[in-house]
């Protein structure tokens, strides 16, 4: 085995161990607290390409656990500081601290500009946000909503900085990679994107990673059925790929499906629709049984 494939071996083990948490009989725990015997506070960090569905997400889980599991103490921390309107109500909101428009006019910034500035200052406020969160008096579940433009948060130095220090006491993160439906109902889209979520799983090493495949009521339900069946097997994806393709594309198609079938742990998709509430149950279940996994610093 190669030194990166051995890295990556050594990653995967963890995402292996979400599974490891079913029940003998292949149902979900019951109840979180009988899952939860550590007492950990579940911080769930949304990532994704920009309009995946992160934020609408946040909300629907929010409305739908709060609903439907009244003895959970669940909050929201919005990350982003340039939204301007959110579909709930965060408890904790980075935008108190950082407001783009300010960071604009004080830097002379354009609104790209802002934007790297602005998440790079979260960083700046991180104590504050750690003291919020303790004003909660440790919450089982904290929703966490990331800037709208991942790469700002995910591939500069802000995202790993903020998820291994905001944490505090018993904490268990989960990132959950959302995967826009719009891009991956082709295969070339369906590549691009476990690219991306590979990478995310770099940056956030050793941290447990869901990925979810959101707005999924946005595709037919053959569609669907055949992004899904990718997830689980790669030699479908490869025929699947465009056969005209030439080239350093078509090596890469070959040489992508091998990897992604050499890696058996490399999370299976799991469907969502935050418009119409389904998968929600299962995305639930797969943040509970990242209980225990994690194996991040701490600091
Ligand atoms: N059809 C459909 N649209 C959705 C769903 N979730 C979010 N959207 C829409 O997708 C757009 C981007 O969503 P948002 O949550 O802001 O994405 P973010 O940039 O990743 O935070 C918005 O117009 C949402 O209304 C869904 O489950 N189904
Ligand atoms: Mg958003």
């Amino acid at each position: 085995m190669s030194t990166v494939d051995s890295e990556v071996a050594s990653l995967l083990i963890n995402l292996h161990g979400v599974f490891e948490n079913e029940k003998k009989d292949g149902g979900l725990y019951t109840s979180f607290f009988e899952l939860n015997k550590g007492n950990k506070m579940i911080f769930n960090y949304c990532i994704g390409p920009a309009g995946s569905g992160k934020t609408t997400l946040i909300a629907t889980t929010y409305n739908y656990l709060t609903e439907k599991y009244k003895e959970l103490r669940i909050i929201t921390v919005n990350l982003d500081p340039g939204v301007r309107n959110l579909p709930y109500t965060p408890h904790i909101d980075i935008r108190d601290y950082i407001l783009l428009e300010e960071v604009m006019e004080r830097y002379g910034l354009g609104p790209n500009g802002g934007l790297v500035a602005a998440t790079d200052m979260i960083i700046d406020s991180i104590e504050d946000l750690k003291f919020e969160i303790s004003e909660y008096n440790n919450p089982d579940v904290v929703l966490i909503d990331t800037p709208g433009q991942m790469e700002l948060f995910a591939f500069r130095n802000t995202g790993p900085m903020v998820v291994s220090s905001l944490g505090y006491g018993d904490v268990q993160k989960v990132v959950s990679f959302l995967f826009d439906p719009t891009i991956c109902r082709h295969p070339s889209g369906y590549i691009s994107t476990m690219f991306l979520a590979g990478s995310v799983l770099y940056r956030f090493a050793n941290i447990p990673q869901i990925n979810v495949l959101s707005k999924s009521d946005l595709l037919e339900p053959d569609i669907l059925e055949r992004v899904l069946a990718w997830s689980e097997d790669y030699d479908k994806l490869f025929l699947a790929t465009d056969k005209t393709e030439r080239g350093l594309v078509r090596e890469l198609d070959s040489g992508i499906s091998e990897i992604f079938e050499r890696l058996q742990n490399f999370p299976r998709l799991l469907s969502v629709s935050s418009l119409e509430f389904t998968g929600i149950e299962e995305y639930w279940g797969a943040i509970q049984r990242t209980l225990n996994f994690d194996e991040s610093p701490y600091y």
